[in-house]
């Protein structure tokens, strides 16, 4: 092993660790030569009603894709989350709440969070939703979304969450395809002093046709400011809450029971309702949780990512909370009052482990020492860092200023598909080498392959697939399983693929290379190129348009938009505004462009398909790298968009 980039596992960290380097060893052998003992053993960190009679029933065969696991067991995820926990440790903070305002707080212990989300599943109840049905949340960061999620889970109802960033538009299509019986949203969210609309956004959504499903609006009341109402559909939180019993019992329901759907970007069409079931995700979620984070009970846990991404679904409230954690949510966003809010939230609460994303990281390395600033980050003891490759620069100044080159950095890889982390490090066992999420957590078997399918042995690079199931996996795309085998399971047969390229060393590290399908990573947010350009084509002056990502210094990718006017349309810095505004409406301000270059023509092959490598290369300028453009239908459309984009500098 080449010693100049390697961060050994330090004899006092390994010393005091859950998982050390033999442990490691010997667990990771165990669960791949006998996954079914392994996971039988495992599955006991639930509670279950009915115990399971069959570990698991999984086929990656593309003709009959089959994803079960703890067949015949009965649990509740909101039980695991809360009720177990109340003997022991019913008066211990679960939720740590930090406000937008650096003075405002809140501390929920688990016996307070178990009341209220008894009290929140009468309530949904009481709303006429039950097992099976589909309950959108639209919420800002507060305990209150949490609470949602949890009865949800209470009462078999699965929540599809929606991130508060998102436009109506985006909202009405994820909740016409998940068929919402219930909207729960907020009045107005607040990030960085801004509020964010998100009442009215539901009802500009619900003005969609589309979402008639919807039969009422439960509103949590954030700010008091002034909301639409609409008395047949929309009903106060607290008021439904007032009246609310605090006696519900857990719905006993089935290991595969569904639990909750997420929307996710592919290369191709809509956005993926991506289905997650009830006990092998919290199995899977609270193990990684627990030795991945090597988290210890007391400890106080903080993971920054929103509700809204998978993220927050099982690193932020799943995982710590089976794990009776203590869980910190915050509202805003890290730079608001100031940069140093991290390191000041850090202090605060006394945060030991710390998971954040590259594009966070990058944006405080950007402003030097001062992120850290006036706080001392001693309680500190594990970083960890997700959502795209972290470029070893970042890695360094997350290590060396935040960490104090003391807390060792887990780079967790893993895709709201997957549902739980698949390869990173376990601090306690794993020699750290910035830039790779180096091994695959126990159970997982990654492997690269060829353009053929053909595996590849030793060094080498390649396209990531997983040859065998685990418990976290996704199920299905919701409403569409077809959908679903043909995405994960048609591109290589017999393996789930990833999408992501990576590249195995020679000590076995992998290191992730990105996307190798039209997947863009804006901020560690998964974007189509394809919805991005239906977003654009459905603008009135847009005849068509071609999306790529280029690199940028702090997302890690921006959004390069080539856009062919209609005939008759003027190119102007107007339009170009409009349509980047167009674009935040249609999908959100996180998809918003930031190059869009006029292209009278696109590069495209006799048989129109757009040639994005000729226009990912010339939008970093990389004029003489074009490769072979002989295939075009009209190369000469290459010519007028280097000229463009050179004018453009
Ligand atoms: C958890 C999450 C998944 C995609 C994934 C990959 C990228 C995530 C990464 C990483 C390199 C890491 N990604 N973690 N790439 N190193 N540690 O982010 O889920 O939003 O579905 O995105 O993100 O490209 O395929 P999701």
């Amino acid at each position: 092993m080449s010693v100049a980039n390697l961060y050994p596992v330090t004899e006092a960290f390994a010393a005091q660790a859950l998982i050390n380097q033999d442990k490691y060893k010997e667990m990771y052998q165990q669960s791949v030569i006998n996954p079914e003992g392994f996971w039988r053993e495992q599955g006991k960190r639930i509670d279950w009603f009915k115990p399971f009679e069959r570990v698991k029933q999984t086929s990656f065969d593309d003709l009959h894709v089959d994803i079960k696991w703890y067949l015949g067991g009965t649990t509740n995820v909101s039980y695991n989350c809360l009720d177990r926990h109340l003997e022991a440790r019913g008066d211990q903070v679960a939720i740590i709440w930090e406000g937008d305002e650096p003075d405002q707080h809140r501390h929920i212990t688990y016996r307070e969070l178990h009341e209220e989300v008894c009290k929140f599943s009468n309530a949904l109840r009481g709303q006429g939703v039950n097992r099976g049905d589909v309950v959108t949340i639209y919420m800002p960061m507060i305990p209150e979304a949490a609470v949602a999620m949890l009865a949800c889970t209470r009462i078999g109802a699965i929540h599809t969450v929606v991130f508060g960033g998102f436009s109506p538009e985006a909202l009405a299509g994820r909740i016409a395809d998940s068929e919402s019986k219930v909207v729960i949203t907020a009045d107005e969210g607040v990030r960085g002093g801004k509020r964010v609309p998100l009442k009215a956004n539901v009802d500009e959504a619900l003005t969609n046709p589309s979402t008639h499903c919807v039969k009422q609006v439960l509103v949590v009341q954030r700010t008091g400011g002034q909301v639409p109402w609409h008395n047949h559909r929309d009903v106060w939180y607290h008021d439904v809450m007032k009246v609310a019993s605090s006696h519900c019992a857990p719905k006993e329901l089935d290991a595969e029971a569904p639990l909750f759907i997420l929307y996710t970007s592919g290369s191709t069409g809509k956005p993926k309702g991506v289905l997650h079931t009830t006990g092998g995700y919290l199995v899977y979620a609270s193990m990684t949780h627990e030795y991945v984070f090597d988290y210890k009970p007391g400890e106080v846990y903080w993971c920054t990512a929103d509700v809204g991404w998978i993220t927050g679904h099982s690193y932020m409230i799943y995982g710590p909370l089976a794990n009776g954690a203590t869980t910190l949510l915050y509202e805003g966003i890290p730079n608001y009052p100031d940069v140093s809010r991290i390191g000041q939230i850090i202090d605060k609460h006394q945060v030991n482990i710390l998971y954040t994303a590259p594009t966070a990281i990058r944006a405080m390395m950007a402003e030097g020492k001062k992120a850290v600033e006036g706080s001392s980050g001693k309680s500190l003891r594990l970083l960890g860092s997700v959502g795209e490759p972290i470029n070893p620069e970042a890695w360094h100044w997350y290590h060396e200023t935040v960490g104090q080159s003391r807390c060792p950095i887990v780079d967790t890889w893993w895709q709201t598909e997957t549902g739980g982390i698949l390869i990173s490090p376990l601090p306690g066992a794993t020699a750290l080498k910035p830039g790779s999420a180096t091994r695959p957590f126990f159970g997982v078997q990654p492997a690269l392959v060829d353009n053929l399918g053909n595996l590849i042995e030793g060094p080498a690079e390649g396209n990531l697939v997983i040859l065998d199931s685990w418990p976290g996996q996704m199920r299905s795309v919701y409403g569409d399983h077809d959908r679903f085998v043909q995405t994960y399971f048609k591109t290589f047969k017999g393996m789930y693929f990833t999408g992501d390229g990576a590249r195995r060393d020679e000590d076995g590290y992998y290191w992730i290379t990105g996307r190798v399908d039209d997947v863009l990573n804006v901020s560690g947010h998964r974007m189509g190129t394809a919805e991005i350009e239906s977003a654009m084509v459905a603008h009135k002056d847009v005849a068509e348009a071609a999306v790529v990502g280029f690199p940028h210094d702090i997302k890690g990718q921006g959004i390069y938009v080539y856009v062919t006017l209609n005939a008759d349309v003027e190119a102007s810095e107007a339009l170009r505004q409009e349509l980047r505004q167009w674009v935040r409406k249609e999908i959100g301000p996180i998809a918003s462009p930031d190059v869009i270059q006029w292209a009278p023509g696109l590069p495209k092959t006799r048989s129109g398909k757009i040639m994005r490598r000729i226009l990912r290369k010339i939008a970093v300028g990389e004029y003489s790298a074009l490769g072979d453009i002989s295939t075009l239908a009209d190369p000469a459309v290459v010519q007028q968009l280097v000229d463009t984009h050179q004018g453009m500098q």
